[in-house]
């Protein structure tokens, strides 16, 4: 871009763009609006969210405004007037951002003329049957054009453009040939390749470094995409990812070193009183012992006093997500238990969504047996408190008080033994709560066989696989998703593939303890910061530099541990891990964004910074600060330099052409050994 270019880079406009703005898929989702608050606190009616209009869940989600800037209303009318229907208004979530949403079906007319342009400005092909890149390219299209008279419109201010994932990513090389005034950053949340290759059987850390690209994409059939991921990658003034391992990773698949690190935060509400949490915890493990009562009806011969729940959740993608190191932990975990003549019993449930075609009517009669249980003994109940109550009533002194033989009717007695004989079983409690698809070739389901983990009630480890999302509406386990991991005793999330993992994230806030890995950015990034992070609640399975069965059995262990501790040291150590809430809110994550916005404006816009401009203090770096051991009576944890943040820990700098390899903490190359290649066993530090 022009290096003589002006603009008011003081009272800059911001744009986030994504295909997840006010339309729930994935994480970018919860990115987008965990984030909002501290955006809208920084920007005001200055920062607008760009995406593709869902009407479904823009009904639900977005209340229509009129915009007010001149520029936005001269460009949404112009855009209006030629053909592009477009729906402006505020997100209804905290912070109540203001969004500007695109009806991509509007500018399908101009499809193949827009797939011609991009192969011809900027060499990316485009399939002809490929729905998803289609929506890219409209999308993509209608945002460079947004852009464009945005600017012609807006003269003074500087206008930032921030853009999440390649499926927002198709404006990227738009904004740089069109010479757009306007100064860009990409933010990547995984890669496309990186994805592809770990979900099948490669040795991906170990041969990032090898890996043909062009090659692998081809054999995927993902090579269009590809070329907008990386066309994205190399267009943007500033390129950033959400983790070091995701950097180190886009380095050699993008073949574009980040300029930072952005990780994600959430919105930590603290509750007024400490202590609340704890409760929640408790009134949330009831709701789900009461489930557990149901399935398990006619095998409940555990206490719920000594049962644990453990769980893992996410998008069905076995290996990334780690589910088949799971199971075969919680194997090798029941194995230990029985040896070590445990009474404590794990129930372990796995809640991903698959295609199911209704609820399985052994796991809604489970519900309906003890629902039918617990009317009957309320029914009881009630007529031994009136017959006592009656009785009592004529009592006279000297006469025998009330005997509790004369109490429970015959016909109360008949009740009851029906109910007890609908809870005889001659088979064991369901594994999965819904009938699958593919029930006989589903990958969860063939590894729990395989291990044979059935809930026999001589196994110390119950399984529940439940291949949907929570929602509070569902007549078999009635929760939400929020309310079922507070009522947990631990979250489980051994992923491969992981740029960041909301999921142990999410745990922390609300204190629940989690066991992740060090192939997550999540995971990374605790082990950076605390020391001792199990003390906290935070494990982390070393599946980097441990062989498979290694950390098989480390995360064994670590559950088996867990399983030891008593009743008092859980609840401390769930003090100590929503303690950690702090280090992941958005006031802090989000000081990153402020650096790469910084940095972009810095790169776009030299000659708009006097001379003397004082950097933001936040770039001053404070590597190898740690927050230390619990103390016996912890207060928050403390670190010691008040303004550190992800970045601090090598990231965003100015002047530097991307991040250095040794930035990458712990993700440094494996020396290169030409005997070892293509397939280095470990990588080296
Ligand atoms: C919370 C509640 C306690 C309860 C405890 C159970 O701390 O405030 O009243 O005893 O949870 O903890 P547990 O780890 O056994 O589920
Ligand atoms: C990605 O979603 P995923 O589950 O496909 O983006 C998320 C938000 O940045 C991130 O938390 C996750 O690790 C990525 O994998």
């Amino acid at each position: 871009m022009s290096e003589s270019r002006t603009r008011d880079v003081r009272n800059h406009v911001l744009f986030e763009v994504a295909t997840e703005v006010a339309n729930r898929v994935g994480g970018i989702y919860s990115v987008l609006k965990s984030k909002a608050q501290v955006t809208t606190a920084e920007y005001g009616s200055t920062y607008t969210l760009l995406g593709p209009l869902n009407r479904a869940s823009a009904a639900v989600e977005v209340e229509e405004i009129p915009p007010k800037d001149p520029a936005l209303v001269a460009t949404i009318k112009s855009m209006n007037e030629r053909g592009i229907k477009t729906l402006y208004g505020r997100w209804l979530i905290d912070g109540a951002p203001r969004v500007l949403l695109f009806d991509t079906s509007t500018g399908y007319n101009k499809l193949d003329e827009w797939k011609g342009d991009l192969w011809s400005t900027a060499g990316i092909p485009s399939p002809p049957d490929d729905h998803e890149t289609n929506e890219a390219i409209v999308f993509g299209y209608l945002i460079a054009w947004f852009l464009g008279e945005y600017v012609y419109h807006e003269k003074e201010r500087a206008v930032i453009a921030q853009f999440h994932e390649w499926l927002a990513g198709v404006a990227l090389p738009l904004c740089r040939r069109r010479k757009i005034d306007v100064t860009t950053i990409f933010t990547t949340h995984a890669t496309l390749l990186g994805r592809y290759l770990c979900a099948g059987s490669v040795d991906f850390y170990n041969n990032l470094q090898y890996f043909d690209v062009d090659a692998e994409a081809g054999k995927r059939g993902i090579y269009h995409r590809y070329c907008i991921e990386r066309g994205a990658a190399h267009s943007a003034d500033v390129f950033t990812t959400v983790s070091h391992i995701t950097a180190y990773e886009s380095e050699h698949l993008l073949k574009r070193k980040p300029d930072g690190v952005l990780p994600n935060g959430l919105n930590v509400k603290k509750f007024s009183a400490t202590h609340e949490f704890q409760n929640l915890h408790q009134t949330n493990k009831e709701r789900i012992t009461d489930f557990i009562r149901g399935h398990f009806y006619g095998h409940n011969d555990f206490d719920p006093e000594k049962t644990l729940y453990f769980f893992t959740a996410g998008r069905y993608e076995y290996r990334n997500k780690g589910v088949d190191m799971f199971i075969e932990s919680l194997a090798r975990l029941n194995h230990l238990m029985k040896s070590a003549g445990s009474d404590v019993t794990v129930v372990a449930f796995i809640i991903m969504p698959a295609q199911t075609t209704s609820l399985a009517v052994e796991a809604l009669k489970g519900q309906a047996v003890i629902k039918s249980l617990r009317d009957t003994l309320g029914h009881i109940e009630r007529n031994i408190g009136k017959k006592l109550f009656d009785k009592s009533l004529t009592w006279q002194e000297g006469q025998d008080i009330p005997d509790e033989k004369d109490l429970l009717s015959a016909q109360d007695k008949i009740m009851l033994r029906r109910r007890l004989y609908a809870m005889k079983r001659h088979n064991l409690p369901p594994i999965v709560t819904h009938n699958l698809v593919n029930d006989a070739e589903d990958p969860i389901l063939n590894q729990i066989r395989r291990c044979q983990l059935f809930n026999h009630p001589s196994d110390r480890v119950k399984v529940i696989f439940h291949p949907e999302f929570l929602s509070s509406g569902n007549p078999v386990l009635p929760m939400d998703y929020d309310d079922f991991v507070r009522g947990t005793h631990m979250g489980v999330f051994s992923s491969y593939y992981e740029p960041w993992g909301y999921t142990p994230a999410e745990c922390t806030v609300m204190g629940v303890p989690s066991i992740t890995t060090n192939l997550s950015g999540f995971g990374c990034y605790m082990e950076e910061l605390i020391e001792n992070a199990s003390d906290y609640g935070i494990y982390i399975v070393d599946r980097r530099m441990k062989g498979v069965d290694d950390s098989v059995n480390q995360l064994a262990d670590f559950m088996f541990d867990f399983t030891k501790k008593s009743k008092r040291q859980r609840i401390n150590q769930r003090n100590r891990t929503e303690r950690l809430s702090d280090l992941l809110d958005w006031k802090r994550m989000g000081m990153e964004y402020v650096k790469a916005r910084q940095l972009a404006l810095r790169r776009a816009y030299p000659n708009s910074f006097s001379e003397g401009d004082d950097e933001p203090s936040f770039f001053d770096g404070s590597d190898g600060l740690k927050i230390s051991r619990p103390l016996s009576a912890p207060g928050s944890p403390r670190d010691k330099s008040g303004m550190m943040t992800p970045g601090d820990f090598a990231s965003l700098q100015e002047g530097r052409e991307g991040l250095s390899t040794e930035d990458y903490i712990a993700w440094k190359l494996p020396e290169e050994e030409e005997e070892d290649y293509p397939f280095p066993l470990t990588l080296k530090q």
